[in-house]
């Protein structure tokens, strides 16, 4: 026998999060095909910055304890994999609800397609909303990228709503059983054509999707080699150091696509050189406009070695890297606009939203600190913060805006930027660190009748430098270590320690001394609110 059956909440979700797969994949689609906003990537990055530090920091270390725990290589790309991938179970999940939501009312409504536009515009109009507030990676103009938005989202309600009559369709009462059981045959086709229907929507859009976000290698050609670099063509200034690295040490200079990348952008703002300059304004004499073929021309391009690190890597982590930055000094931008004698801070914003702010006399003082439009000679790539970024020697790169927009000369301090903001520490100047990249059990070195393991790594200070590195084994003596000259007075440095091999299981152990004569801090001590200190280690069994 059949019973009317009114479909439940329960059922709603199911739906809900069955349509919501064709739904996201169109939307993917779309993003990458006609450049729309991707929605769940633009709530990602809005909830980024409006939840509570410690819940976003609670958030990173549950992401990042899994990269961990399932011994990925590259953090920060499976950081960003990991987020993304968030953003979408995050609207998937607020599908599920809605779709619960929209089948409880069809309950005790009649109008099914008007509750399911309603239902899908509740959650789409905020997301469009949130598009044209938020995104800045997209190409497509905002209101049609909204527009669009709500639409599908209104689509997926509609659909919804057509599914529960579906679901919900019995026999009059009465019907004798032969018929009813053709409706609940029906019934049956009906389901099993949805999930056919809804299975090839989602892999056709989210397959080609894939497909199209990836530039087509020609003729079966790898895919069309980018530009050269300045490293392409030039010797590194140490590259004639006698000491060699321990074999497996990292590589000195990171290749750009190899370089670390962290920010508060699920997809990288995307601007275009065409309508960007950098604006200098606020108490100045002489507010500028620049272009950045000004910044390359206008002014002396300043050229140095850097290694930046995340203020979030771990003792021994891979947050850090170093490139070949060129820039004009901030200083050099900051006299053109000549500040007025009240004018003490440099308020920097950028695309994104996020902000520093640092004391003029800063930038006075230090040369070094500059507004960088390359990276091994080339055009900063998208995501390393196109067309402009800053540095700023012996900080932490969370006080370093990528994409920058506009430096506002003030008189007031206000606060720290964004991260200070969230929590994490105010001046953020780099912890003294060592790491153990290798202990090279495979390359052993004779040396007359002794046999040698080398033993490498990189000691990183920040623009302190690096005075001495010293390696224990089994927490026995400390024995210097030779260093090999560093790229830079702000780069790290690349160290080797070739050890007496015994057969034995060992605990090897590395500790930095900056140029200052301090001493790295041995204590154990978290990422939050200022960075990690504390001693690495590797063991090897020999
Ligand atoms: N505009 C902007 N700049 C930013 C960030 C950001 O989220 N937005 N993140 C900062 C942080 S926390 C770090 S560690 C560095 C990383 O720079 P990279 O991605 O080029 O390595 O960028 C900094 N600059
Ligand atoms: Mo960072």
């Amino acid at each position: 026998m059949y019973r009317n059956l009114r479909p439940t909440p329960l059922a709603g979700a199911l739906v809900g999060g069955l349509l919501a797969a064709p739904l996201l994949a169109v939307l993917y689609l779309a993003a990458v095909v006609a450049g729309t906003t991707f929605p769940p990537f633009d709530l990602f990055d809005w909830l980024a910055r409006v939840l509570p530090g410690s819940l976003i920091r609670a958030g990173i270390n549950f992401i990042v304890s899994i990269i961990a725990a399932l011994n990925l290589e590259d953090t920060s790309r499976s950081a960003k994999t990991a987020e993304q991938v968030l953003a979408v179970v995050l609207v998937a999940a607020i599908l599920m609800f809605a779709g619960a939501v929209l089948f409880a009312l069809l309950r005790y409504g009649r109008r099914e397609r008007l509750a399911g536009a309603v239902v899908g515009l509740v959650v789409g109009l905020p997301l469009a909303l949130l598009g044209i507030i938020i995104n800045t990676s997209a190409a497509a103009l905002p209101p049609i990228s909204a527009i669009w938005t709500a639409t599908a989202f209104l689509a997926w309600g509609v659909a919804g709503a057509w599914v529960y009559r579906w679901l919900a369709a019995a026999p009059p009462p009465g019907t004798p059983e032969p018929a009813a059981a053709v409706y609940a045959l029906d019934r049956r086709r009906f389901l099993v054509q949805l999930g056919g229907a809804t299975a090839t929507i989602t892999v056709v859009g989210a397959g080609l999707g894939a497909l199209l976000s990836r530039p087509l290698p020609a003729d079966g050609e790898p895919q069309a080699a980018a530009a050269p670099g300045w490293s392409d063509s030039h010797a590194l200034p140490n590259a004639d150091d006698p000491l060699k690295p321990a074999p497996g040490t990292r590589p000195e200079f990171t290749p750009v696509r190899d370089h670390y990348r962290i920010d508060v952008n699920a997809l990288p703002p995307a601007l275009d050189e065409a309508d960007w300059t950098l604006s200098v304004f606020g108490l100045v004499d002489n507010p500028l406009e620049l272009t950045l073929d000004d910044l390359r021309a206008g002014f002396e391009p300043l050229h140095q070695f850097i290694t930046l690190s995340c203020i979030s890597n771990p003792v021994g982590g891979d947050l850090i890297s170093t490139q070949r930055w060129t820039g004009v000094p901030l200083r050099a931008v900051l006299d053109r606009a000549a500040p007025l004698i009240n004018g003490g801070y440099a308020l920097i914003r950028s695309a994104d939203g996020f902000d520093e702010i640092l004391p003029i006399t800063d930038a006075r003082r230090d040369e070094r600190i500059m507004l960088a439009y390359a990276w091994d000679g080339l055009p900063l790539p998208t995501e390393h913060g196109f067309p402009l970024r800053i540095y700023i020697p012996n900080l932490y790169g969370m006080k370093q805006p990528k994409w920058i927009v506009s430096i506002e000369v003030t008189d007031r301090y206000e606060d720290g930027g964004y991260w200070v903001r969230k929590g994490w520490d105010e001046v953020a100047r780099v912890k003294s660190t060592s790491v153990i990249d290798t202990v090279a059990a495979g390359d052993l070195v004779q040396d007359g009748d002794r046999t040698l393991v080398p033993v490498g790594g990189i000691a990183y200070a920040g623009s302190r430098g690096i005075r001495a590195v010293e390696v224990r084994v089994n927490e026995g003596e400390w024995f210097p270590a030779q260093l090999r000259a560093p790229l830079s007075e702000t780069t790290w440095v690349i160290w080797r320690y070739d050890w007496p091999f015994q057969a034995g299981e060992y605990r090897f152990e590395v500790r930095c001394i900056d140029g200052g004569g301090a001493a790295q801090r041995e204590e154990r001590h978290d990422v939050y609110p200022s960075g990690a200190t504390g001693l690495h280690m590797r063991r090897a069994n020999l």
